[in-house]
């Protein structure tokens, strides 16, 4: 027996996806803008859990450049059929929607790498696809309803698809629009048969405080399905805000090796107020059957800190901590392989500035980390030898509009490391140290600036300190100096709108300019507190 810790996967790990193969289970979540996009994890037990991959790690896979924070990759799917794993998933485009839909991509390793897309011809978002023991294969999603009876009222359709061609086939089947009249955004379906049952599993409510899961089922996979009269099966609205863990929905379930069935769903863990900073998160529930319909946590009714699998042997993962080498499957960028701007060197990375910069929808010179811990130091020691008007540093995201910057910036021969707010799109300069003028001096080498840049994230407090860098590891010597404190409560999604939590990374920028710099990033350093 081991406890499995919740959240399972902490930070921005939502709308999770699970199925199981064999004795080894596999999950994939959202991930919007990022790339690569939608992490492929790993477990033998649901205790502990590997990243092994990405499914979307190539350029040409997908073009997501331009589509505006919060668009991108929503609500995976991943199902595994007759030696080949499927995936689909909807890629959004908020702007014009010119691009994007549902698409579906295979593999035969969860790991990769995966297929490019097949677009399918099916609108609205978080598709599923379900392998019926006949041999049928269908397809269902959710979009807007047609003709709303109620305001944000969605339908969730089957239709089936034919894996030869992929392409859908046969009438479409409206089968769900809720469990509750008036319930906004029943969306995330997925089908399952379960003794000759065909049972759908949808969230509604929408994906904040009101989120809930829901089941229905029936003799056919088309319909017509009827409501568990328990409906919600489980939620946390009804428990107020000044919960552990708010927005419980979006499950997906899963029979273990053992014929116990369990589900993952996504919440989030509010702090300093109602606000998540390390965003919508995976969790585990452990789930029975009674009566033909299924019961989450049993006994308890909520998402439990901590759940008992009783077939688990392996310990519990070891928390994430220290130097993040370059091959760390937590590294990402935004829109686009790294490798457009970035070279792993020694324990970090060589990043060329580019002229985008944090605040255009394109791929800037960023490279960053989920925030997975409340309480966290990150330490980026960087070097860097700036032209006029050029600025790298550390940043807290969240999207183009809203993050903060501790940059170090160089106007004329003055160099400085400034701290800026961007919020809703107006800087902000929140604190500033002249490199210069301090007694330390910047360790600098000609013209280079070596400096350790820091964030001391506490609850919502986030310092962002200076000490001096260099080969010689100064910065572990020398007491910080705090450049300005941000207030975490204007970072989160429920100040910024948007569906993501927060990244930490380090960026460089010629803000427009032509430019042949390279900023050094010689390591960065993750320390979870708490
Ligand atoms: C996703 C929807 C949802 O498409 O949020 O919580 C949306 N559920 O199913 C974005 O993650």
């Amino acid at each position: 027996m081991s406890l499995a810790a919740n959240p399972l996967l902490p930070g921005c790990y939502p709308d999770p996806t699970i199925c199981r193969v064999g004795a080894d289970y596999y999950l994939v979540t959202s991930t919007f803008e990022y790339f690569p996009g939608l992490p492929v994890f790993h477990s033998r037990d649901l205790v502990s859990w590997q990243q092994i991959g990405h499914v979307v790690e190539r350029a040409e896979q997908l073009d997501y450049q331009g589509v505006a924070s919060s668009g991108g990759l929503y609500a995976p799917t991943l199902r595994h059929h007759d030696g080949t794993f499927w995936l689909v998933c909807t890629l959004v485009d908020q702007q014009d929607g010119a691009r994007g839909g549902n698409f579906l991509m295979t593999a035969s390793d969860p790991a990769g790498p995966w297929s490019d897309p097949v677009w399918l011809d099916a609108g609205g978002i978080d598709p599923s696809i379900f392998f019926d023991d006949d041999g049928r294969v269908w397809l269902h999603g959710t979009r807007l309803a047609a003709e709303p009876q109620w305001h944000d009222q969605t339908e969730v359709w089957v239709r089936e698809l034919d894996p030869a061609t992929m392409a859908l086939v046969g009438p479409e089947h409206v089968v769900w629009t809720g469990a509750v009249r008036d319930a906004v955004w029943a969306e995330g379906p997925h089908l399952y048969r379960i003794d000759g049952t065909y049972y759908l599993l949808a969230a509604e409510g929408g994906t904040e405080m009101n989120h809930a899961v829901c089941v229905a089922r029936s003799e056919a996979v088309t319909g017509p399905y009827e409501g568990n009269r328990k409906n919600p099966v489980l939620t946390h609205r009804h428990l107020g805000s000044g919960t552990d863990v708010v927005g419980v929905g979006h499950g997906d379930l899963v029979q273990a090796v053992d014929g116990s069935w369990w589900a993952t769903v996504l919440g989030m863990r509010p702090y300093g107020g109602l606000h998540h900073n390390l965003g919508r998160e995976t969790f585990l529930v452990p789930v029975e059957w009674e009566d033909g319909w299924p019961v989450f946590a049993p006994g308890v009714g909520r998402v439990p800190t901590e759940v008992e699998v009783p077939f688990a042997q392996e310990p519990r993962r070891a928390t994430a901590s220290g130097v993040v080498p370059p091959g760390d499957l937590r590294w990402t960028s935004l829109r686009g392989p790294a490798s457009a701007f970035a070279v792993p060197r020694g324990h970090g990375w060589d990043l060329s500035l580019r002229p985008s910069t944090l605040c255009d929808a394109v791929t800037p010179a960023f490279l960053g980390l989920r925030q997975q811990h409340q309480d966290v130091d990150v330490h980026a020691d960087l070097r860097v030898a700036l032209a006029d008007g050029e600025d790298a540093g550390l940043v807290v995201r969240q999207s183009e509009d809203d993050h903060v910057r501790a940059s170090v910036i160089r106007a004329g021969q003055g160099r400085r490391v400034v701290v800026v707010h961007r919020r809703a799109g107006v800087e902000t300069t929140l604190g500033e140290k002249d490199l210069d003028g301090l007694a330390w001096g910047p360790g600098a080498v000609g013209d280079e600036v070596a400096v350790r840049l820091s964030l001391r994230a506490r609850g919502q407090d986030y310092a962002f300190l200076l000490s001096p860098g260099g080969p010689s590891g100064g910065g572990a010597q020398a007491e910080p100096v705090t450049v300005a404190v941000a207030d975490g409560r204007t970072l989160d999604s429920m100040a910024t709108g948007g569906f993501l939590g927060l990244w930490i990374g380090v960026y460089g920028t010629s803000n427009g300019q032509p430019t042949t710099t390279t900023a050094h990033l010689d390591r960065l350093e993750y320390v979870p507190v708490r």
